[in-house]
């Protein structure tokens, strides 16, 4: 059941009609989705994505297209092509058939008597409705509004034409997309400050010649995956500022797996909060992945989430590169970085902070694991040595991990290394060693400080 249902038999509650609209993100009952049915309240959205660094909707040489109705209905059947054919109400439905229908980009906005932001208007999509194939580009844009997209429960199996596209030079944002059937398809395209919880892949960039960005600001809080990237086209993809399995205010969803990646992006700012792994990928050769400044188990305020059973894992197969840092945050994993890849996959773990987890780093490969050694720490410097020319990072941690970076240094195998630097009483010193390839292997044996 909706929230707004539950609003709607609480009228006399003041507060109800502030805290309005929840999803349900609902336990499936199997090992990936294990919270049990977790209750998102996402009001009030429209206003937070107001908030968000995302620019208005492009220029059109159509006048805007304004939703007025929580019906589905299709006025002038698959060749509308304007609004004064689409009856007393524009549903919309019927906005996404004109978008198609006629040249150019269009605007669709929801009218705020209807879509109110504090109150908001759920379309519910069932069996009967038609999404068009859209061609061109759209922006469908519901800051300050309360739109709610909620796809019936009679889609038990994914449906391939049961979600339109947003194709190159498209924007969404503010957007609730509930139990979303099938991946929304992103081709240099934008989608920001929406919700979303999907049952199998909420996003997957394909093909873009323009930049594709997801972000910031949207919320994946249900489904398998996240975003799946198979190909990422001639264009640039971001994915930045967002939070998986987790709302903004610190909610947990259910979301299994937060992103596969099998070509290059960047991903930057996003909390991940997840059930199962956080990022997992095949990367072909030449393949760049950078990720970088994130948080994993933990907010951007630093509380502890709890629940991200792995920091980053992934599968390396193929001969790309992972660059995981500088700046990731990862607390309360099973492993902090764990890497199931396969060699010649270069995996760089740099100038992150991790610390708290049951490991700190995981390797399969015994290739690029060797490690640096700490001879001696002093009130005023670390020394110790490299088996190999590469670079020695250091660390203090309360453990045997890696919280607070200390410097860095290149080193070789013939002479010691020595940082100059002040770490307080009662921490470890550790260090990680990455090799002239610029595969990182895990932590040394901590040495305490004295
Ligand atoms: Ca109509």
């Amino acid at each position: 059941m909706r929230g707004v249902a539950i609003c709607l038999v609480s009228v006399l509650s003041a507060a109800c009609g502030r805290s309005g609209f929840t999803v349900t993100i609902r336990d499936r009952g199997d090992a990936l989705t294990p919270h049990g049915d977790a209750e998102v309240a996402i009001t009030p959205w429209g206003e937070r994505a107001a908030a968000l660094d995302v620019p208005a909707c492009p220029p059109s040489d159509s006048p805007p297209l304004v939703v007025n109705t929580l019906e589905t209905t299709l006025d002038g059947g698959e060749t509308l092509a304007d609004p004064s054919q689409a009856g007393a109400t524009l549903s919309f439905i019927e906005a996404l058939w004109i978008s198609t229908n006629r040249p150019g980009i269009d605007q669709i906005f929801f009218s705020p008597e209807i879509f109110p932001a504090s109150a908001p208007g759920v379309i519910v999509i069932d069996l009967d409705v038609a999404f068009p194939s859209i061609n061109g580009p759209i922006c469908i844009d519901a800051r300050d509004r309360g739109v709610v997209l909620s796809w019936s429960s009679a889609f038990d199996t994914a449906c391939q034409s049961c979600v339109w596209q947003a194709v190159s030079g498209s924007l969404l944002v503010g957007l609730v997309l509930e139990r979303l059937p099938q991946k929304l398809r992103l081709a240099g395209s934008q989608v920001a400050g929406c919700v979303l919880d999907a049952r199998y892949v909420a996003l997957e960039p394909n093909l873009g010649t323009s930049d594709t960005l997801i972000g910031p600001g949207n919320a994946f809080v249900g489904g398998d995956i996240g975003v799946r990237l198979d190909w990422a086209g001639t264009g640039q993809v971001r994915i930045f500022d967002n939070d998986f399995g987790v709302t903004p205010s610190g909610q947990l969803g259910n979301l299994a797996q937060a992103l596969v990646l099998f070509d290059r992006v960047v991903v930057e700012g996003n909390v991940f909060a997840v059930t199962l792994s956080t990022i997992q990928g095949v990367l072909e050769d030449g393949v760049l992945v950078e990720i970088r400044n994130n948080y994993f188990g933990v907010d951007r305020s630093g509380r502890h989430l709890g629940t991200a059973l792995s920091g980053m894992a992934w599968v390396g197969g193929g001969n790309g590169r992972w660059l995981l840092g500088p700046g990731n945050v990862i607390r309360g994993a099973s492993a902090g970085v764990a890497s199931y890849g396969q060699l010649p996959g270069v995996v760089t773990i740099t100038q992150n902070s991790i610390s708290q987890c049951q490991e700190g780093i995981v390797l399969s490969s015994s290739e690029g694991t060797a490690q640096a050694a700490i001879t001696s720490v002093s009130s005023s410097q670390i020394t110790g040595t490299c088996p190999a020319p590469g670079v020695v990072e250091l660390f203090s941690d309360p453990g045997v991990q890696g919280e607070t970076f200390l410097g860095s240094l290149t080193c070789d195998v013939t002479q010691p290394w020595v940082l100059p630097v002040t770490v307080p009483s009662g921490r470890n010193v550790t260090a990680t060693f990455t090799n002239s390839v610029g595969r990182t292997g895990v932590f040394s044996a901590p040495v305490a400080v004295p």
